[in-house]
């Protein structure tokens, strides 16, 4: 292999890890780490897990803009093999889920197992050898398989307005937060208003001297029930059997019924919408304000965020809601298109992620050359169970298309998918498959099923425009059901779904099964 070398002249560093392993995991978010402890834990050790990062978390050791917190309660969302009884509130903040999954990593001893600062830059399928071959920062890597656990909220989106580049002050991402930056007594704009923003303009509008908040979308805000546990709680957490998986059991259902509203009957949701309402009654006394931050659309349709803290930010008197559109950036200023000029010293992008456009896709070649952007640009962001993709052999996806969420824990999500993986390696190995891919008749035939269900859910019905939809208008982001069918679809790897080929020597093995 000859030796890559950088824009400045300088080799790349490499790693003494194998350079073919039986499966590359990329990524080491909830997903892949996952993924890598089950491997592990099913004495399947011949595989590496590369990860850009410096250590594990993906997007929670991204995102440590001040505010951060999981809007799911940290009982379910964790791994089911690793409670937490130490959870020290409902909702947890960045630091304590990072903190968590890097004791998970440590504990279950898959640390070893990780190339670290080591960023995909592409995969190529080689149908001669029957396998990816990977080009990355720290040289290339061959894997007979490669579970894609990238993530869709990792690639952050900038803000196409004209001349943003030129801004002068300081000026960085929700999810690149930049700590050396102090924005005390500053300026300061926040475009966007979605969870990522609703945490980040109550945390910091006491500290800064003004504050614009640049809203696009008005979103829908519900209460956050949040709060300390006792120790008395902790310790039965700890010490009770049985404790903490009833209380994860009962916020899981408590969950799932929310499923009704946004997925099957839209018109379900209007008691969430009455509460709304109520809270945003009661916490916007400004008639003016208040109409700005009442959504035109159904609730559920965007993400539901949940704050306590947001409306009163609004309110304070060095915190501004423009909603009149950005019309340019300037050095020093934001013009808003009715020609008003405000000054700024620092702002805040918190415009959300890729998601359906997500940059990896351009770098993943499937078996006919073409890239999985291609692929997704022709016949649209499709997957079989968001696991598997036809033109793509031996390649599995975790958190793949139409697996998100709107109401409870991605971990259940990636659980389910974790397990179905890792049966159909079992599969291929039990059987001696050379190359395993989904067929196309059969992801055609779940996506039709897919988007029938889709069609009824108030994502696809509710007035809005979200990043649950692409650019053609389809929901190709949200699994619509309850997440316990997911799992149920997902228990067995069914080979019959997929076109298989099995290695010269292990043919007659087959044939005699
Ligand atoms: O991103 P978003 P996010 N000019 O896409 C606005 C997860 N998450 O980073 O609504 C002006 O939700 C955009 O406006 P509009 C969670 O799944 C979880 O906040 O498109 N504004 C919107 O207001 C979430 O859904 C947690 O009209 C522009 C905002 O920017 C996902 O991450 C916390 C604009 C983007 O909101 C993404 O959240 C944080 C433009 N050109 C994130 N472009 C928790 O668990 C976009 N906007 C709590």
């Amino acid at each position: 292999m000859s030796p890559q070398v950088t824009d400045n002249g300088v080799e790349p560093r490499k790693s003494a890890a194998p350079r073919h392993v039986h499966t590359l995991i990329i990524g080491s978010g909830f997903a892949g780490l996952g993924a890598a402890i089950r491997f592990a834990q099913d004495g399947r050790d011949d595989f590496l897990v590369l990860e850009r990062g410096s250590e594990v978390g993906g997007t929670w050791r991204d995102n440590t803009y001040p505010g951060a917190a999981c809007d799911v309660p940290s009982h379910l969302y964790s791994y089911s093999f690793a409670l937490n009884p130490d959870w020290s509130r409902s909702f947890s903040r960045q630091g304590e889920i990072q903190a968590y999954i890097k004791k998970v990593a440590d504990k279950y001893d898959v640390l070893d197992k990780h190339v670290f600062d080591c960023d995909v830059q592409s995969a190529h399928w080689n149908g001669k050898a029957a396998q990816w071959e990977v080009q990355t920062s720290q040289g290339k890597f061959t894997a007979n398989f490669i579970v894609s656990a990238v993530g869709a909220l990792c690639e952050p989106s900038l803000p196409d307005i004209k001349g943003i580049t030129e801004f002068a002050g300081e000026i960085f991402h929700s999810a690149q937060w930049n700590h050396d930056a102090d924005l005390t007594g500053k300026r300061v704009a926040v475009i966007g208003t979605g969870a990522s923003a609703i945490q980040i303009i109550p945390a910091i509008a006491g500290q800064v001297a003004h504050m614009d908040v640049y809203q696009r979308t008005a979103p829908w805000l519900l209460p956050r029930f949040d709060r300390p546990y006792t120790e008395v709680e902790k310790f039965a957490f700890k010490h009770i059997p049985g404790f903490q998986r009833l209380s994860r059991a009962g916020i899981y259902w408590a969950r799932e019924t929310q499923v009704f509203g946004l997925a099957k009957a839209p018109i379900m949701m209007k008691p969430l919408e009455l509460m709304a309402r109520a809270k945003l009654m009661y916490e916007v006394r400004d008639s003016e304000l208040r109409e700005k931050v009442t959504p035109n659309f159904q609730i559920g349709c965007k993400r539901m965020l949940i704050s306590n803290e947001y409306y009163p930010a609004l309110g304070r008197d060095n915190v501004e809601l423009v909603t009149d559109g950005i019309k340019e950036v300037r050095k020093d200023a934001i013009v808003t298109k009715d020609g008003t000029v405000r000054e700024v010293d620092a702002i805040v992008v918190a415009t959300g992620f890729h998601v359906t456009d997500s940059p990896t896709f351009q770098t993943i070649f499937g078996k006919d050359g073409r890239s999985l952007a291609d692929v997704f640009e022709e016949g649209g962001q499709q997957g079989y169970k968001g696991s598997a993709i036809n033109n793509f052999p031996n390649m599995f996806f975790l958190v793949g298309p139409n697996t998100g969420l709107g109401h409870t824990s991605m971990v259940f999500m990636i659980e389910s998918q974790i397990n179905y993986v890792a049966d159909a390696l079992d599969t291929a190995d039990r059987q001696g498959l050379r190359t395993v891919e989904v067929r196309k008749d059969a992801q055609d035939a779940y996506n039709d099923e897919l988007q029938e269900k889709l069609a009824k859910s108030v994502w696809n019905n509710g007035g809005c425009a979200s990043w649950y939809l692409d650019k053609h208008g389809n929901n190709t982001t949200l699994w619509p059901g309850f997440t316990f069918e997911f799992r149920q679809q997902l228990r067995k790897f069914d080979i019959d779904k997929y076109d298989v080929s099995v290695a010269v020597d292990n043919k007659e093995k087959v044939a005699a099964k």
